[in-house]
C-alpha cells in the first residue's frame, strides 16, 4: 500500500514538475538521396535513430548563412555530447561539392562528428526544402550573389518525424528550440 501511495505521489510530482509536452508531429521525412561532406551517401535512413537540427544554406552566401552557421554552432555548444546531430543542406549544390562543404566545415572547425553537410541533385534538394520542410528556396542567384532561403532550424526526431521549425537567427527561436529539444530527447530517452 505504501508502495502504491508513493507511486501515485511520484506520478503526480512528475506531472507537476513542468516537463513540457513533446512537440507535435508536423510531418514526416520523404525519402531523399544526397551526399555528405565526405562523399558518403546521406539519406532518410542515415538520419534514422537520432534527433537532428536541420537547416538550408550555401557556402558562398553573402548574407545570413555565416550567422546561421554561428548560431547552429551555439546550439551544439549548448547541447554538448552526441545529441542532437546537425544537418546543413546546400541550396547551391553545383558550387557546393562535397569537397567545398568539407573545406567550409574544416575552416570553421565545426564538430563534424555530429554535423553533416549535404549536397546532391538540385531537384532533390528543392523537394526536400520546399516539399518536405515547406521552406522557401529561391530559383536563382540575384546580382548580389544571394539565393533566397529560410533562416529556420527544423527539428527532426529519431523516427524521421518533423517536430518543429524555429527561427535560427532569433533568441526567442533558440529558447523555443531548446524547450522542444529537451522534451524530444527525454521522449527518445537519449
Ligand atoms: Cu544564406
Amino acid at each position: 500500500m505504501r508502495g502504491l501511495t508513493s507511486l501515485i505521489f511520484g506520478i503526480s510530482l512528475l506531472a507537476g514538475c513542468g516537463q513540457p509536452d513533446p512537440p507535435p508531429v508536423m510531418g514526416a521525412l520523404a525519402a531523399f538521396d544526397l551526399v555528405d561532406q565526405d562523399g558518403q551517401p546521406l539519406t532518410r535512413e542515415t538520419l534514422a535513430g537520432s534527433t537532428w537540427v536541420v537547416d538550408f544554406f550555401f557556402t558562398r552566401c553573402p548574407s545570413i548563412c555565416p550567422l546561421m552557421t554561428e548560431r547552429m554552432e551555439s546550439v551544439a555548444a549548448r547541447w554538448p555530447g552526441a545529441a542532437p546531430k546537425f544537418l546543413s543542406v546546400s541550396i547551391d549544390p553545383e558550387w557546393d561539392t562535397s569537397q567545398r562543404l568539407r573545406a567550409y566545415a574544416d575552416e570553421r572547425n565545426l564538430p563534424q562528428e555530429r554535423w553533416r553537410f549535404a549536397t546532391g541533385d538540385k531537384k532533390a534538394i528543392r523537394a526536400l526544402c520546399t516539399g518536405t520542410f515547406r521552406l522557401a528556396m529561391g530559383r536563382g542567384m540575384d546580382e548580389g550573389g544571394d539565393i533566397l532561403h529560410s533562416s529556420r532550424f527544423i527539428l527532426v526526431d529519431a523516427k524521421g518525424d518533423i517536430r518543429g521549425a524555429f527561427d535560427g537567427l532569433d533568441d526567442a527561436g533558440h529558447k523555443a528550440l531548446d524547450v522542444a529539444l529537451r522534451a524530444l530527447l527525454a521522449e527518445a530517452g537519449s
